[in-house]
């Protein structure tokens, strides 16, 4: 830290002076940091949130900046009957506004997706140096199902075909994306009913932005529901195949043990940090890290070792097939710089903020990006720009870096908090620990929740956002869900928040409600299961497709009791998942900060009532946590009363004990 950032520091203070960090988070490890950021001076996201609130007018839709007229804004008193400049309403503007967030995100998952594809195609190819298909049965299940026929070829034939026709269902013109014939009979009519079959995942993606384009598409329901098509792309299209293809490179993943929160970093070894949603190269780090000479050179400069840890969803991605330990979900990531510890922090793609730049200068951290696709400017900023063909020299450039500024290192402050967890549990792990390595099948949990021992299922899924306590609708959610007998499946952030709390290890088991824990305790396993990073959420598409298969839970994803919820969204992603996720019959709460087409009340409704008459899913953005949960159990139990299997119940009702152990 400079003279003058010392200077800075002394009049510092998180921008609302009441605020305290315990009022910004529940998790200890990120208070402590947060107190430490404060007397040294340097803003975080936390408190950039507290200083500049947010614009009331974008933060509801109702701003359109679509053309030069404009910008164009619906607000005031006056608003009843105003439109923009063109004439376009109220409602056609929080409409398009919300159909480029499905875009926008559905571009991220399916771009990750489409370069997952390609190093499918180089490893095919022999073109990558040390890497191979690792998940053979993985790959003959996905060349059958996109109709490759595999007899009598060798896995690198097999590989390279299932490379080309993922390329090409990106740039596919019509016809209907191969993944989507995962879904139910059922589910697949509705689509080709409605027109929003997903094509050419590019294809969905541009078509919407034409639609939205200014002086397009002005109807909002025909906005919304071209909305769900593109983000049905994503879904059932980019995202799983990165899911897909990812296990079919570096392992399908099974349980695994590990720890998070920033107490993973190591006070006395080089600490490399992965951050951000690719596996390529984050992968081929692990094992640069695990290498004798690389051991070596850390000890020569006085380490103890090399200690690899994450954040977001390239630790979701390591950990669950490495055991890397996450240092924590997306709010962490300035926080584990500022603990002095951590000599590099490796960035791919997605949810690194530029902040983190600034925040490096203060600390000896070298903040290393590598995408071509996400530089960020910075004196502490290196690019080291990785040739896919050849990630391992890449990765040992990075850790040798890592290594040579150990020395660099300052005084140091780690949080001491982690949480022990099990994560890595894939759809086929899922049938195994369920049906057995002989005979894998979903039977078991369709039994019982036919029977009612499991209620329903949830997936409590998405981000951290600094404008909400950072993990409280998370932790709080999952308690109650489980302890009210709903199974929980947890993906990125929130995945990352349940393992710091213990939320994913067997003993969470006596949080669990009576029935659940009969089943969980018969299977071996807890009640949150970790199944991955955000484009992970496929796999659940997957489960819930399998599920409807085994029979017994009616016909469709929209019959099963059932649930997505997503406490504390920030990114676009997380609306295209949202979307994709009510557009295969899924009822979706989102908490934290509210709706971002909340001007229209009208639009609101449409996503609830309208969606739900067309897809049987709808969409609803709801802030109050126990609201969330009266909610999701509602809509479960009536699903279970739909399909004749509910037995009446009482809701477990948390008291002032439990509360106050949950501290949030
Ligand atoms: Fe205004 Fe219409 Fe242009 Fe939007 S498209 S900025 S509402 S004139
Ligand atoms: S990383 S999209 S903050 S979940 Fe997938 Fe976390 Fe949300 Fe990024």
């Amino acid at each position: 830290m400079t003279d003058e950032q010392r200077k800075a520091s002394e009049d510092f203070t998180y921008g609302c002076e009441l605020c305290t960090s315990s009022d910004l988070t529940v998790d200890p490890a990120a208070a402590e940091m947060l107190t430490i950021a404060d007397e040294l001076g340097i803003s975080t996201m936390f408190s950039r949130a507290a200083e500049m609130k947010p614009c009331p007018i974008g933060a509801e839709g109702a701003c359109c900046k679509l053309c030069a007229m404009g910008p164009c804004r619906i607000s005031g008193k006056d608003k009843e009957g105003k439109t923009g400049v063109c004439g376009a309403t109220l409602e056609t503007i929080a409409a398009r506004n919300f159909a480029r967030m499905v875009a926008a995100g559905s571009s991220a998952h399916s771009d990750h997706g489409r370069d997952v594809a390609f190093t499918l195609k180089a490893v095919a190819e022999g073109e990558i140096e040390g890497m191979r298909v690792t998940d053979e049965v993985k790959l003959a299940k996905v060349a059958r199902d996109f109709g490759i026929e595999i007899e009598g070829k060798d896995v690198s034939a097999i590989a390279g075909e299932v490379a080309d026709v993922a390329l090409s269902q990106f740039g596919q013109q019509t016809g209907e994306l191969l993944f989507a014939r995962r879904a139910p009979e059922k589910r697949q009519a509705l689509w080709r009913n409605l027109g929003i079959t997903p094509r050419g995942i590019d294809r969905d993606v541009v078509e919407l932005l034409h639609r939205t384009n200014a002086g397009n598409d002005q109807d909002y329901e025909d906005i919304l529901d071209a909305s769900m098509k593109c983000a049905l792309g994503d879904g059932w299209g980019g995202s799983m195949i990165a899911t897909d293809l990812s296990d079919i490179l570096f392992g399908t993943p099974e349980p695994v043990r590990s720890a998070a929160n920033l107490g993973v970093l190591s006070p006395d070894q080089v600490n490399i940090v992965i951050h951000g949603h690719e596996p390529l190269l984050s992968s081929v780090i692990v094992q640069s890290t695990r290498k004798p000479e690389m051991i070596e050179l850390a000890k020569s400069v006085g380490a103890a070792g090399i200690n690899l840890v994450g954040i977001c969803c390239t630790a979701n991605e390591n950990l669950m097939r490495q055991g890397v330990p996450p240092a924590g979900n997306m709010l962490h990531q300035e926080l584990s710089i500022i603990t002095g510890a951590v000599e590099a922090m490796v960035v791919d793609v997605q949810c690194v903020f530029q902040g983190l730049a600034r925040t490096a200068e203060y600390f000896h951290t070298k903040l290393i990006t590598t995408s071509e696709k996400a530089h960020i400017k910075g004196d502490g900023v290196v690019h080291i720009q990785v040739d896919e063909h050849r990630p391992v020299q890449a990765a040992d450039e990075i850790v040798r870096r890592a290594i040579e500024n150990f020395p660099n290192r300052g005084d140091i402050h780690i949080p001491t908090e982690t949480g022990q967890l099990i994560a890595g549990f894939s759809h086929e792990y899922i049938r195994h620990m369920l049906g057995g390595k002989m005979r894998a099948s979903l039977r078991p949990l369709n039994d019982n929740v036919m029977n009612g021992r499991i209620r329903g299922l949830a997936a409590v899924v998405g981000c951290n956002n600094p404008r909400t306590k950072q993990d409280a609708g998370i932790v709080h959610i999952v308690r109650e869900l489980i302890a009210n007998d709903v199974l929980c499946v947890v993906t990125g952030c929130a995945a990352i928040a349940s393992g710091k709390y213990g939320l994913l290890a067997p003993e969470t088991m006596e949080y669990a409600g009576d029935g659940l824990r009969e089943v969980l305790e018969t299977v071996g396993i807890p009640p949150v299961l970790h199944v991955g990073s955000c484009v992970d959420n496929s796999r659940i598409l997957t489960v819930l497709s399998e599920v409807v298969e085994e029979g017994g839970l009616g016909e469709d994803i929209s019959d099963l009791p059932a649930i997505g919820i997503c406490p504390e969204w920030f990114s676009e992603k997380a609306i295209a998942i949202a979307t994709y996720c009510v557009a295969s019959g899924a009822y979706v709460i989102f908490g934290g900060v509210g709706s971002p087409v909340a001007a229209s009340l009208e639009l609101m409704d449409y996503m609830i009532t309208g969606w739900e008459e067309r897809v049987g899913g709808k969409l609803a953005f709801i802030q109050d946590h126990e609201a969330i949960v009266a909610s999701a159990l509602d809509t479960i139990d009536a699903k279970r009363a739909a399909l004749k299997i509910d037995a009446p119940r009482e809701r477990v009702l948390f008291d002032m004990e439990m509360r106050r152990e949950l501290d949030v």
